[in-house]
């Protein structure tokens, strides 16, 4: 049996769990739970990274004696280091407006194509790639770039690197190779001096207080997809939380112009394997109208958008207005041209635009992999939302299975239990794992398909 301590970092909340691995064993207690979230100083949004360290190392402390310490968090962030290890700033959020436009200035240098070619990402202006370009003046006095997890094992261990599937999120990673792109971090002038060996899952970064730290997916999405309870290859999966992210999993990318064109992304997994998906907006547009509204009362919402009227207003969840903070239901209103009549109507249009989105996005997947699937798998927080589940099957004609909810800790615990020597020789043994020991939810298809045809050809037209 081993005990290991798993710290995950999500957009909208991070936790300290203790994880519990033996034959037919996978339990996870929850140490401590707190609040992420952008934090807007004077005009530019940041992460606050002492609280997330110092929440990090209480959770640690509550955890006691453990075999191993492991991190994941949200990807494409990062600190910078001068010569002398000191942090150059804190952390800017992804959603900061100091990306506004460079997208389009660095595809006057480099042509999408290329990029595609190299790196496989789908085009985002949170990507690494655009933030390190939007401060290129900080990047002189550089000497180190550390993805979130990797600065706190950094401030955990002294141990300087850059785990492998975060470090395919930056977009300045070579898919093919498998390595750093030099060629376009300086092509862009990104020098190449601040790119960090990798580290493998599974590697040992160094030691804290004599306990190892490990590398696992470190980033959150990696950890949630090892811990996809699936039987075969034959499935989709929905990483559900702040962002919903939609697709496959494959054993090469898959770097086609189509694949461009649809704006896929062909993340690292644990293991070599191809995260084949898209950044769907997800559940950051409903939380968004919870702040805004002082709602948290989300039982109450989901009852009542599940008794407001189908296909109201509608929404591409995508489209740009939607990704930085602010007041979504007006924002709705401005996009739709339509005011959902109360709150209820708002939270059944989010989560009815969210179900068509991934309708949209599993069927381009299969298409552009050549890979049918029979299920679709919902994971992590938004997998307790039964309307979004059920709205889900039903857009997509899929049967969904959903849960687990912790899926980034369980992906996280299961990787560091195989380092430890736990007998898991590959993913098929910890999705099996993670079957027999967590209860899933199921949901049929219900429904008329042509109502969402029609719910889809309302937004998207001949798009
Ligand atoms: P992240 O890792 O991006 O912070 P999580 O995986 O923790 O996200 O998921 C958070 C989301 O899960 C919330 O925004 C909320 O919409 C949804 N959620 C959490 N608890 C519940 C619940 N009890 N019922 C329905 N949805 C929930
Ligand atoms: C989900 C996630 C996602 C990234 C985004 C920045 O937490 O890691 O996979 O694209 O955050």
């Amino acid at each position: 049996m081993k005990r290991v301590a798993a710290v995950d970092l999500g957009a909208s909340s991070g936790r300290v769990m203790l994880g519990r691995v033996g034959t037919e064993v996978l339990e996870l207690t929850e140490l401590n739970r707190f609040w992420n979230g952008p934090i807007d100083v004077r005009g530019t949004l940041h992460w606050d990274i002492l609280h997330l360290y110092r929440s990090m190392l209480d959770g640690l402390q509550a955890a006691g004696a453990v075999d191993s310490i492991a991190i994941d968090s949200w990807a494409v962030d990062y600190g910078l280091l001068d010569a002398s290890g000191q942090l150059l700033g804190n952390p800017v959020h992804y959603r900061d407006n100091r990306t506004d436009g460079v997208m389009d200035l660095v595809l006057t240098r480099v042509s999408a194509e290329e990029l595609y070619s190299v790196t496989g990402l789908q085009q985002l202006p949170i990507n690494t790639l655009y933030q390190l370009v939007a401060e290129a003046g900080r990047l002189t006095t550089a000497d180190t770039l550390l993805l979130i997890p990797d600065l706190l094992a950094y401030w955990l261990t002294g141990e300087i690197g850059a785990e492998r599937t975060n470090a395919s999120t930056t977009q300045l990673y070579d898919v093919r190779r498998r390595t750093w792109s030099v060629e376009l971090a300086q092509q862009l002038g990104i020098p190449a001096r601040v790119l960090p060996r990798l580290w493998e899952p599974g590697d040992t970064i160094g030691s804290y207080d004599g306990t190892p730290v490990i590398a696992v997916g470190s980033h959150d999405t990696a950890s949630a997809v090892v811990s996809v309870p699936a039987s075969d290859e034959r499935f989709a999966y929905i990483s559900s939380g702040t962002w919903s992210l939609v697709g496959l999993e494959l054993d090469t990318p898959v770097l086609t112009e189509d694949a461009r064109a649809a704006n896929f992304t062909n993340e690292g997994g644990v293991d070599g394997r191809i995260r084949f998906l898209r950044n769907v907006m997800g559940l950051w547009i409903l939380q968004e109208c919870q702040r805004v509204w002082q709602d948290d009362d989300l039982p109450r919402l989901l009852a009542e958008a599940a008794a407001a009227p189908a296909f109201a207003v509608l929404i591409d969840p995508d489209a740009p207005e939607f990704l930085a903070p602010g007041d979504m239901p007006a924002r709705i209103a401005a996009y739709s041209g339509e005011s959902p009549a109360s709150r209820g109507a708002v939270v059944r249009c989010v989560l009815e635009s969210l179900a068509l989105a991934y309708r949209r996005t599993l069927r381009t997947a299969q298409e552009l992999a050549d890979r049918p699937v029979d299920v679709l798998h919902v994971i992590g927080g938004g997998s307790q939302n039964e309307l979004l589940c059920q709205l889900t099957a039903d857009a997509c004609g899929l049967p969904v299975l959903a849960g687990p909810v912790e899926a980034s800790a369980l992906g996280n615990v299961l990787v560091q239990a195989r380092a430890l020597g736990e007998p898991l020789p590959d993913l098929a043994a910890m999705r099996a794992l993670v079957r027999s020991t967590h209860r899933l939810r199921s949901y049929t298809p219900q429904g008329k398909p042509a109502d969402w045809d029609a719910a889809e050809s309302r937004v998207f037209g001949n798009r």
